[in-house]
């Protein structure tokens, strides 16, 4: 398998799939429109949405039957990434190598378009039942651990205790808690919402929670090496804005070497966590792999 063949596959899949599920630029009022799909068509890597396909691939399930809940998914990543860019939050000018969101259309448009992707992605989540009853129990089960990862005990979470830490020294502890639900929380929500629906029993869910608790906190670790010796050019956002916001990350509490370190071991433990899946683990085990040299 060539993982970058497949991640194209896959990423023109969800964002046919964007363009069709999103309000068009002339659905009134067109300036939210606008905002909301400039936010999302950016060259995003689309990780989160290419996880849910393969959590519905690797049981057994179509890409189809969950593209309704990948759009969802990366509807809110869209929506944590405008918000976060604001004055009030990180205040970014760069997200995916363009003028953040606020900078184009205004603060007021920006909480808007944020707050329209995110209810947006909570109507295509009502979608995923399909004309299938037998899929209700499934798609309740997903629709929650999608709002729960995204709500107030798990992304929003780590971003709280990300804001209310800048210019503290933090423990080990509140450091893991922070990325864990900041950057862990939707991405386990993810692989484990095209998993449930297609089927996945509790001890493939575990596996698939294990390994993507890991993949996210070594996806963090890269991110936090990346803001220090990243190339914006690659990045698509202002590198050193950790150390200017004195946000304590990785970097700033182990160092760069002992980063990297921890990044590998979180790669390898999220591998191990595949076990059960033998074969069919190949593209999770190679995205794993792919995180430790990754540029952007
Ligand atoms: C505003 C509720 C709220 C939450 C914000 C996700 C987040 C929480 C903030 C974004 C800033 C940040 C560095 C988050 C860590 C997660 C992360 C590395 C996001 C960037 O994800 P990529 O690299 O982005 O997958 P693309 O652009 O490829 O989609």
């Amino acid at each position: 398998m060539d993982l970058q063949i497949e991640l194209e596959i896959r990423k023109k899949i969800i964002e046919e799939a964007l363009d069709k599920l999103m309000p068009t630029e002339d659905c009134r009022p067109h300036v939210i429109h606008q905002a909301m799909r400039y936010a999302v068509f950016n060259g995003g890597k689309r990780l989160r949405p290419i996880l849910v396909l393969e959590g519905a691939r690797l049981m057994g399930g179509d890409y189809a039957s969950v593209l309704p809940i990948a759009c969802a998914v990366e509807l809110i990543h869209s929506y944590s990434l405008v918000h976060d860019d604001l004055p009030a939050m990180d205040d970014d000018d760069l997200r995916r190598g363009k003028p953040t969101c606020h900078l184009v259309y205004g603060d007021a448009i920006a909480i808007l378009a944020g707050d329209g992707l995110l209810t947006l992605a909570f109507e295509l989540m009502s979608t995923a039942v399909g004309n299938e009853p037998t899929n209700h129990k499934k798609a309740l089960e997903a629709w929650g651990e999608l709002a729960q990862a995204a709500g107030s005990r798990g992304m929003i979470a780590g971003q709280v205790v990300d804001l209310i830490s800048e210019g503290q020294e933090i423990d080990e502890d509140t450091l893991l808690y922070t990325h864990y639900n900041k950057t862990g929380a939707l991405f386990k929500a993810s692989l484990k919402t095209g998993a449930i629906m297609s089927g996945a029993n509790d001890s493939q869910l575990k596996a698939l929670e294990d390994y993507a608790q890991q993949f996210g906190l070594a996806f963090q670790i890269t991110d936090d090496i990346l803001d220090v010796e990243g190339d914006e050019l690659l990045t698509g956002k202002a590198c050193g804005s950790d150390a200017r916001s004195e946000k304590s990350t990785f970097v700033s509490v182990y160092g760069l070497d002992q980063s990297r370190k921890m990044a590998e071991q979180c790669v390898k433990k999220a591998i191990h966590s595949l076990g059960k899946f033998e074969e069919s683990g190949e593209f999770l085990r190679e995205l794993a792999l792919s995180i430790l040299p990754r540029r952007k």
